[in-house]
């Protein structure tokens, strides 16, 4: 056989060997290996050219020929080959991707509000919704805000040691943490007093208070929302529009309110209120313990000596105040047995209540 016949079978043999590998091969990774393998600088078909410097000078071009046609016969073959593997990788990437729409969705889990601070929020939003500015204070304060301002006097049982957390004194003067919110409102009426000269003024003061007492209905740590307007011939009247719109609109339906006589240091005269049993409307049960009445917040006018203390004019000036325990109304409005549950974190109670 002639050198040229020779290399003419090489490159025969080789594209048919060539062309049956590519046809084998499994993966894109595979036919980029065959593709060095054959086209590559170092490749069989460079091996083959190695052949035709032996050749006579004028039978090169013939062969030089022969390897170009088998270049583009295998390139050709291999452009198809990958065009096809990549449209089964693509395909087969789409099919792992495939997601059932028609499943049914995992469930998050969710945070949610503490079923105090969620009453908190609500009551707070009423009135707010009603006018009144929401104010907020420091949880530890001096007996002046706190007490004097209160109209409570030094030897007052509220004072007593035992109801009230005493903290380090700043330089001389004691410390203790709020035992109701009324400090806020003194507060308010002060910053409001200086900025806008005077009344009206309207105020909602929800927020953390603490006293030492502690057993199966008293936590010493609960939440208060404080609320007080003073304006000029401000009455009793005006107390108990707020308070019946307030209740009727936090439980959600048309309460019927109640005020008996009552004392506190600070307002005068001074009522508890009680809404008509919303467990058994009134007909008695064990919550109202038969009376019909649920006692929910202490209430009265503000006590002149309270106005004096800020600088009011009392003369002039009048208003209502009350404050109630968010507790209480929350364990009312949700049916909550114990005080306790509140505080013992128990997840399946607050997964319950949460919402
Ligand atoms: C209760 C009673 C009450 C007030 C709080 C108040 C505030 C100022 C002036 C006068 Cl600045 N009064 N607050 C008035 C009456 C009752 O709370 O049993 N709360 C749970």
């Amino acid at each position: 056989m002639s050198e040229i016949d020779a290399l003419k079978a090489q490159l025969e043999s080789l594209q048919s060997e060539a062309l049956s590998a590519f046809s084998a091969v499994a993966d894109l990774a595979g036919l980029q290996q065959l593709r060095v393998q054959y086209l590559g600088k170092k490749g069989a078909l460079t091996e083959v050219l190695k052949g035709v410097g032996k050749l006579a000078p004028e039978q090169r071009p013939v062969i030089g020929q022969f390897v170009n046609q088998t270049k583009s016969v295998l390139s050709q073959a291999l452009d198809a080959a990958e065009a096809e593997l990549s449209i089964h990788a693509k395909v087969a990437r789409i099919e792992a991707e495939r997601i059932d729409v028609s499943l049914p969705g995992r469930a998050s889990a969710k945070g949610a509000l503490h079923p105090v601070q969620r009453g908190l929020d609500e009551i707070t939003a009423i009135f707010s919704q009603m006018g009144f500015a929401v104010a907020e204070g420091p949880e530890i304060e001096n007996e002046f805000n706190n007490f004097d301002a209160l109209n409570i006097p030094p030897e007052h049982p509220a004072r007593a040691m035992h109801d009230t957390f005493f903290v380090n004194p700043i330089g001389d003067e004691p410390m203790l943490l709020r035992t109701h919110t009324s400090p806020v409102q003194i507060r308010a009426m002060k910053r409001f007093l200086a900025e806008e000269g005077e009344p009206p003024l309207a105020v909602v003061a929800p927020g953390r208070v603490y006293r030492c007492d502690y057993d199966v209905t008293h936590s010493p740590m609960f939440h208060q929302v404080e609320v007080f307007k003073v304006d000029r011939d401000v009455s009793m009247a005006h107390l108990k529009g707020v308070l019946k719109h307030f209740l009727s609109t936090y439980f959600e339906k048309d309460v019927s309110i109640r005020l008996r006589p009552h004392y506190f240091p600070f307002t005068e005269p001074s009522a508890e209120v009680d809404i008509g049993c919303v467990f058994c409307a009134g007909k008695g049960c064990r919550i109202c313990k038969n009376s019909g009445w649920i006692e929910v917040l202490g209430s009265g006018m503000i006590h002149p000596n309270v106005l004096k203390s800020v600088g009011i004019d009392s003369e002039e000036f009048s208003g209502f105040a009350f404050g109630l325990g968010v507790e209480r109304l929350v364990m009312l409005k949700q049916g909550i047995p114990d005080l306790r549950m509140f505080f013992e974190n128990d997840v399946r109670f607050l997964r319950r209540m949460g919402s």
